[in-house]
């Protein structure tokens, strides 16, 4: 009997379908962020990153160009199973030769580009405003800024970033989710905590009441606890997007690198679905601060993932990866961290979750316990690797990936 086989009956033993699983997962669509091949630094100002977030290594390879992008892009997708949407950042407007547009007059045009890349691919686009790396972020500031033309810029950007994601979604046929996430914030301890989240309050109103397709267009906005250089405060406070995204009617998103470091995303999950439609994650790996590390196999991933599936809320958690190493291949930063997202999911789907739910009522927390680590070591492996059989996906990613290395990304 083939291992999958073996393991297929050791789940049923448990009443849990594998086939089941293998079906749901494959449906799922994982939102692949596109700076992890360049570091987050994009096409546009090409300036050093800033607002709070670093990636920190030099790793030889990294993509230059759009051609080199969307090259090591399709070489991570051809390694990874499953669903897969491109995640854009506005920085990654494709400019024609001399051409020189600011981030507050970007059009769809500047993409035309990246849609023919996805509509090849036949996939959907999500999108990103981008508030950092630019000569008019000042003093650490975009829509929140006392300077009314640094504030009115950046309105503009998100108007004209709407546009996009509008263009996006109506051009690949699938909706685009739009998050807006701004680095603002102080190093100390401020004089005034009200005004500046007023004014970021009032620019997102600028911003969401240009009418848009709401049909198309999904927008989340991010919040933040800290970021380097930024401890003391940030605009963007978990309590003002939460509250924001529910005055506005928007969707809430969470990155779990964006917390105290005791707490945990996958606690917050279930009272977000209570109260939004839909929600939105940025998946992450946090060491001793927002790091952004490669997502991995760890207790908090699969967590999260646990509290997704147990919950049925594929349909309504949007789900996105956002780390960026440039300490390690880029192209296997990649594979790893999204592979990692879809593991945790798997491992999710293959859980008792019925009979669990019931002994937490019944106050059983002997068998809870029993029986989550037995989970713990059933034939998990197996059924991961049937999927990448059946999604025609090698398991072994690494020897392709150094093959790359030495073909293409040696030679830049
Ligand atoms: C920063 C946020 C944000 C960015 C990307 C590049 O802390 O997590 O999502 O990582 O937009
Ligand atoms: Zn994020």
């Amino acid at each position: 009997m083939s291992r999958y086989l073996e393991a297929k009956n050791m789940y049923a033993e448990y009443g849990i379908d594998t086939e089941k699983a293998l079906e749901t997962l494959k449906n799922v669509n994982i939102s692949v962020h596109c700076w992890q091949g360049d570091d987050v630094i994009g096409f546009d100002s090409r300036e050093s990153l800033s607002g709070g977030i670093q990636t920190t290594g030099n790793y030889p390879g990294k993509a230059n160009t759009p051609e080199e992008l969307m090259a090591d892009y399709d070489k991570a997708f051809s390694l990874i199973p499953g669903k897969k949407k491109l995640n854009l950042h506005a920085s990654y407007a494709i400019f024609a030769d001399g051409e020189a547009v600011g981030r507050d007059k970007i059009e769809p045009k500047h993409f035309k580009r990246w849609v023919a890349f996805a509509k090849e691919r036949g996939m959907g686009i999500d999108f990103n405003p981008t508030f950092f790396a630019h000569p008019m972020v000042k003093d650490g500031l975009t829509l929140s800024s006392p300077d009314e033309q640094v504030r009115k810029y950046w309105i503009n950007h998100g108007i004209a970033c709407l546009k996009i994601a509008e263009y996006f979604a109506t051009e690949t046929g699938i909706p685009c989710v739009m998050n807006i996430w701004i680095p603002d914030g102080y190093k100390d301890i401020p004089a005034d905590r009200l005004s500046p989240r007023a004014r970021f309050k009032a620019s997102l109103d600028e911003i969401l009441d240009t009418p848009y397709d709401k049909s198309k267009v999904y927008v989340t906005l991010e919040s933040k606890v800290f970021g380097i250089g930024l401890e003391s405060y940030t605009v963007g406070s978990a309590e003002f997007c939460l509250s924001y995204s529910d005055y506005k009617g928007i969707t809430p998103l969470m990155d779990n690198g964006h917390y105290h470091p005791t707490e945990v995303v996958s606690d917050k999950i279930s009272s977000l679905l209570l109260f939004n439609e839909k929600i939105a994650l940025h998946v992450t790996r946090a060491v001793r601060w927002d790091s952004d590390h490669v997502v991995i196999l760890d207790d908090e991933t699969k967590e999260i993932a646990k509290e997704i599936v147990r919950n049925d809320a594929l349909e309504r958690v949007f789900i996105a990866t956002d780390y960026f190493d440039a300490s390690i291949n880029r192209i296997s930063a990649w594979v790893t961290g999204v592979r990692s997202v879809q593991k945790a999911l798997l491992f999710a789907l293959l859980q008792p979750d019925a009979k669990m739910k019931k002994l937490q009522d019944e106050s059983n927390f002997t068998d809870i316990m029993y029986l989550s680590e037995e989970m713990k070591t059933m034939p998990f492996g197996d059924v991961w690797n049937e999927f990448l059989d059946r999604e025609g996906v090698a398991q072994n990613y690494l020897s392709e990936v150094r093959k790359y290395e030495s073909e293409v990304l040696s030679k830049r």
